[in-house]
């Protein structure tokens, strides 16, 4: 039994780990290990044998147990000391430096027209990008036969062989998404409807995609003077200065009088800026919304009146930060996008006022 003990004592002391522990455990003190073996001898034995080899046995049993447990806790925390011992990590150290993204001028300039208006009291309107031709067209005033429509080079969907039904459009302005806002919440209302918009034009000055902002305005006695109150507080909040507005006389099918209007800027070596000199830039289309476009909106020309505009968003961005060409803003060149992009932390918010 001194043997047993020696050997197993020694052996458990020598284990290198868990796995070797066990194996150990299983060879002495296992169902067919060496020291329950001899336990099981004790039914052949004298009683007076039985009663000294039988608790001397169960001694060594304990003691082994025992040995085990202990070394088992001394693998642990020596496994432990080496993890903390190899797996150390400098916290202090500084971070990898990685390129940042840049918000993109459309959005840049999405959000600080958002944050102007919002102080005005518009709040932004969104929809879809596909349309129904009601919502794009007829609700607007723009009957089938319009030119209008093919003025605007619109983008259609394909309808399956043998449906008749008009097919879908990109959306051709925002105009739609003013629609069913005046159908969902009815007048007065006050919203801007920022988007992507679509037309089958592609040149030096315009792109198939591009980005519109359409405002609107409706209530009790809504005239052309307050339209233009708003447009010279935002172009003056917008290009940071007073910029003079011409109204010119013009037609669109959704609105009666229409108007498009133009700022103020000079030209000088190639260059145009925003509210000095004595030139003009058209910017923007406008007017007071048709009464065949309220009543398809549900709301009652007889009782409600006011005014509609809507401006490029792009266009807004090219003068504002000099951008000279319109092209470059799709091709996701991350040289241009660094370039002309702005830190997110730059970003105007509607909370932040219009200088941030
Ligand atoms: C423009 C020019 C003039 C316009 C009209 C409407 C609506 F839906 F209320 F009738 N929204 N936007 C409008 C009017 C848009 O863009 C050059």
């Amino acid at each position: 039994m001194d043997d047993l003990r020696i050997k197993y004592i020694a052996a458990i002391a020598e284990t290198a780990d868990e796995a070797a522990l066990e194996e150990l455990r299983v060879q002495a003190v296992g169902k067919k290990g060496e020291i329950s073996l001899k336990m099981r001898e004790l039914g052949k034995m004298t009683p007076e044998e039985r009663q000294v080899a039988g608790p001397a046995l169960n001694a060594l049993k304990n003691e082994v147990n025992s040995a085990i447990a202990a070394r088992k806790v001394a693998l642990a925390d020596a496994a432990l000391d080496e993890r903390l011992r190899t797996e150390w990590l400098d916290v202090t150290l500084p971070g990898r430096p990685r390129r940042q993204g840049t918000i993109h001028p459309v959005s840049q300039v999405t959000e600080e027209v958002t944050a102007i208006f919002a102080d005005m009291g518009f709040s932004v309107a969104e929809g879809p990008q596909i349309e129904t031709d009601w919502y794009n067209f007829d609700a607007l005033n723009i009957p089938g036969h319009h030119p209008a429509r093919a003025e605007m080079d619109t983008f259609y969907t394909h309808r399956k062989e043998g449906d008749n039904r008009p097919p879908h459009v990109l959306r051709t302005h925002t105009s739609p998404v003013q629609i069913r806002s005046m159908e969902a919440k009815g007048a007065p209302i006050r919203i801007i409807c920022p988007g992507r918009v679509y037309r089958a034009d592609y040149d030096q000055t315009h792109t198939p995609m591009f980005h519109q902002v359409e405002g609107l305005a409706i209530g009790k006695d809504i005239s052309m003077a307050n339209l233009k109150w708003v447009l010279e507080e935002f172009f003056s909040a917008f290009f940071g200065g007073p910029v003079k507005t011409r109204f010119r006389a013009s037609h669109f099918p959704f609105t009666e009088p229409s108007a498009e209007v133009d700022i103020q800027c000079s030209w000088e070596g190639g260059t145009v800026k925003v509210g000095e000199g004595d030139d003009w830039l058209e910017v923007l289309g406008s007017g007071m919304v048709h009464p065949h476009v309220l009543k398809s909106a549900g709301v009652d020309p007889a009782e409600w009146q006011g005014f509609a505009f809507g401006i490029g968003i792009d266009r807004l961005a090219m003068l504002k930060y000099g951008i000279p060409d319109l092209r470059a803003f799709f091709d996701s060149d991350l040289r241009w996008l660094r370039h002309y992009g702005f830190s997110a932390l730059q970003m105007p918010t509607v909370h932040a006022g219009v200088n941030g």
